[in-house]
């Protein structure tokens, strides 16, 4: 993103300059009208004008911060409220212009997600894909730069991160136990043992997996590990990066031997970022992320895969047409995306069916109700069967969702929730028109979401900088009225008395979840034996089972691979709690409007409102002609530091929805440790019933209601935080907006020119809103006249 950030920076932007001239009148070409062609025209316009705002807003901002720091320059100590400002000032113009949009494409393996980024960013075979085995082996990221080359960089474990796994993997394979013949068979299928012995031999060579931990510490690695553990490869076009890549992402057989020496660093890769050139199709500050399979043994690498899920602000849940329908796998990566609306940032999750073109005609005639039209080509039976899935699979999700997110969550607005996509018909448009493979519908999603944020943002942006200067204006205003200590003496008062009621309403909020929680432990009780029971019995029996149930105890009740599907024995026997608090516990962090007091943003908007209010009154009151600088500032910055708070709060969600799980595994941990120790014959029964016993004298013990108790703490503390936060905000700004009369007031530079200026951006703010909504009704217009209605005209030049 450095990269990203310089190219903006250069730009020269006087700030005189006429801010909205039309764009047609204006045919400079820059590198900037460049980085908006994948926009329709109308979206370029505005995004334009949104950034025009933003920049020139950051260099009004610059200019005052110089002035500031000049009058104080030489300054013995400079005065609290001007520290305040120059802080704030700094930290407004160190802002990122927009935090990347990540869209997290999570399917099972062969779905066809790295196939579809390949369609998306418009290049065949860029992603390594296959058809015959699992194909990508880590998180793969794609956005687009400014610059003109093609770069990856590949990210291994750090030294400290690889010993950890190693320690792990070496565990794992230490056999003390004497084996009969049955049991040495089902050991050598056994997957977790297969894929450890072949991470060790894959880095260290044949060999490797006889070696004990201390041993391995002093292998020597086959494959070139730099000390920075970045690989950086470079290339001018994409076809020759693709092939560079393509060994560090494509899975290595198994009992593979030789190859390339790349692919002999896999063990170790994290992520790969791969940057492409200024894109036609994916704007800048969009990630497109390839997230395979559904975690890792690695710690480290399976946090990323959670992490990396919770910090996609849309999830595409893609699916083969024909495993869309009752896919066990479906259904797990379904639920854990919905997971992600709930710890993470995900607002928007959606079904994208894959491989749509495979369709085998006769089978689908006959089975096809009669009665309708009569079907004649592979075209028309691909679109309708297109539809009937849409409304199928819409009704479906928008259930599920409903149960567990609130009622009134964005993500249930939206119309569109699948979309049926072929990525191979998009290339070969032998039976579907480009538009038809639903690629540029995909397309069209990711630009209004950028479009939203950019909006968004950048209002928030503006608008807090003009606060800034209001206050740093009003700093050279007239001195002020005698009285003024008495108004804020009061308003001291009124805030304590408002946080002593925010506090009692987010109580009240957090109460709502009390029930739920309660009958949620109970159900656990009752149904916890017959998960773990399902959990702990495979259909081959122990076959192969053995060193996988070891390796869930090394990982305290946690074990992920690329091949099975995720086993969390923590996660499970919570699962029942969750049944009951999910559609609460979406509500009280749900973002927007409440309808019944269960949500707790509100709470806070309710708060911020009254004090706005009661500044304005006072301000009407007391005729503070010269002072409604001051009390615009107020009213602003408070919309600031409450601003701040949804991020702290969004931020605590995530440890707070996972307190239960954290919880159980925690209790649970002496016992995971025992099972880990077991070795001999029949271990793997041994290991179950240590497991069983454990888990029974910890819910005996209460280890369900210790969970219960630790989330209501973990609550409780958010709400400590939101009112330390809240109280030690608001003094600072009363200090501060009272201090002019203490003594601590000072001559400051002369910003007059640099506050007209804000106020002339905070004021078109408007105007650019207006103008989006003015050009998107031409367009529609324009189309709704046009004959043909062949889709929105494009510019793509
Ligand atoms: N017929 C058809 N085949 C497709 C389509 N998209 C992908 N495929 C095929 O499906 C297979 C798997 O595609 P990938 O893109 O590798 O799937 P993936 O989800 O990335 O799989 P992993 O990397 O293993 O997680 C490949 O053989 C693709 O050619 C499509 O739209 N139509
Ligand atoms: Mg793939």
């Amino acid at each position: 993103m450095a990269e990203t950030e310089d190219c903006v920076g250069q730009e020269p932007h006087p700030v005189d300059e006429d801010l909205f001239q039309e764009p047609m009148k204006k045919r400079r070409r820059s590198d900037r009208d460049q980085r908006f062609r994948a926009f329709p025209t109308v979206e370029q316009s505005a995004l334009r004008e949104y950034e025009k705002l933003e920049s020139r807003t950051r260099r009004v901002l610059s200019n005052t911060y110089q002035k500031l720091l000049q009058s104080v320059f030489l300054d013995d100590s400079i005065p609290n409220g001007i520290k305040y400002l120059i802080n704030r000032l700094l930290a407004l113009i160190e802002k990122p212009p927009l935090d990347p949009i990540y869209i997290g494409l999570f399917g099972s393996t062969g779905a066809g997600k790295s196939s579809l980024i390949n369609a998306i960013i418009q290049q065949a075979m860029f992603l390594p894909v296959s058809g015959e085995s699992i194909c990508t082996s880590c998180i793969v990221q794609v956005r687009s730069g400014c610059c003109e080359q093609y770069e990856a960089k590949i990210h291994l474990l750090s030294d400290q991160e690889w010993k950890e796994e190693l320690k792990n993997l070496a565990k794992l394979l230490h056999r003390t136990e004497e084996l009969g013949r049955e049991e040495e068979d089902a050991w050598n299928k056994d997957e977790a043992l297969e894929e450890a012995i072949w991470k060790l031999q894959m880095l260290y060579g044949h060999g490797a997996e006889k070696k004990s931990y201390e041993e391995l510490l002093r292998a020597k690695p086959k494959g070139r590990i730099p000390p920075s553990r970045v690989i950086t490869l470079k290339a001018e076009e994409a076809e020759e990066l693709s092939v560079k890549l393509d060994s560090y992402i494509r899975t290595q057989r198994r009992g593979w031997d030789g190859g390339p020496a790349e692919a002999q660093v896999w063990p170790l890769i994290k992520l790969v970022e791969v940057t492409l050139p200024k894109s036609e199709l994916i704007p800048e500050g969009v990630v497109l992320v390839d997230i395979p399979g559904t975690g890792d043994f690695n710690s480290k690498r399976d946090e990323m895969w959670r992490k990396t899920i919770d910090k996609c602000s849309v999830i595409w849940v893609i699916s083969d047409i024909e495993r869309v329908s009752g896919g066990r796998a479906h259904e797990d990566l379904l639920n854990e995306s919905i997971k992600a609306c709930q710890r993470g940032f995900c607002r928007d999750v959606a079904l994208v069916v894959t491989k749509t073109d495979k369709l085998h005609l006769p089978e689908y005639l006959r089975e096809r109700k009669v009665g309708n039209p009569a079907i004649q080509s592979q075209r028309e039976a691909v679109l309708e069967r297109n539809e009937t899935i849409k409304l199928q699979r819409n009704k479906i999700l928008k259930e599920k969702l409903k149960r567990k997110l609130p009622a009134d969550s964005k993500v249930l607005e939206l119309s569109e929730l699948v979309y049926t996509v072929s990525a191979q018909e998009y290339w070969q448009q032998a039976v579907l028109a480009e538009e038809e493979t639903e690629i540029p519908k995909l397309r069209e999603h990711i630009r209004r979401r950028l479009l939203d944020e950019k909006r968004r943002m950048v209002t928030k942006y503006v608008a807090e900088a003009f606060g800034l200067l209001l206050l740093t204006d009003s700093f050279n205003g007239p001195d002020h009225l005698p009285n003024e200590h008495l108004h804020m003496s009061g308003l001291r008062r009124f805030v304590e008395e408002r946080i002593q009621l925010l506090e009692k309403a987010i109580d009240q909020c957090f109460a709502h979840i009390a029930r739920p929680l309660q009958v949620g432990v109970r159900n656990a009780r009752s149904s916890y034996r017959r998960i773990l029971g399902a959990c702990l019995v495979r259909s081959r029996g122990n076959q192969g089972f053995h060193q996988t149930l070891k390796a869930v105890c090394l990982k305290n009740g946690i074990y992920a691979s690329r091949t099975l599907a995720r086993i969390d024995l923590n996660e499970a026997i919570t699962q029942p709690i969750y049944d009951q608090i999910d559609p609460i516990f979406g509500g009280i962090f749900r973002p927007g409007k409440p309808t019944d007091g269960s949500a707790l943003m509100p709470h806070i908007d309710a708060f911020k409102h009254s004090l706005q209010e009661k500044m304005t009154e006072i301000g009407i009151r007391n005729g503070w002609k010269y002072d409604s600088c001051k009390k615009n500032f107020l009213i602003q910055e408070i919309s600031a530091i409450l601003g701040g708070l949804e991020e702290h709060i969004l931020r605590k969600k995530r440890r707070i929805y996972e307190s239960l799980t954290t919880s159980v595994q925690n209790d649970l941990k002496p016992c995971y440790e025992e099972a880990a120790q077991i070795t001999g014959k029949k271990a793997c029964e041994r290991m179950k019933d240590v497991i069983r016993r454990g888990v029974d004298q910890q819910v005996a013990e209460g280890m369900f209601e210790r969970a219960q108790e630790r989330m209501q703490h973990q609550l409780q503390q958010l709400k400590n935080g939101i009112t330390e936060k809240v109280k030690g905000s608001i003094s600072t700004m009363l200090t501060l907006a009272s201090s002019q009369g203490d003594g601590l007031y000072k001559e400051l530079a002369d910003v007059k020119s640099e506050y007209k200026e804000m106020e002339k951006l905070h004021r078109s703010l408007r105007e650019v809103a207006e103008n989006a909504v003015l050009r998107r009704g031409m367009q529609d217009f324009l189309l709704r006249m046009s004959p043909s209605k062949a889709g929105p005209p494009q510019t793509w030049t």
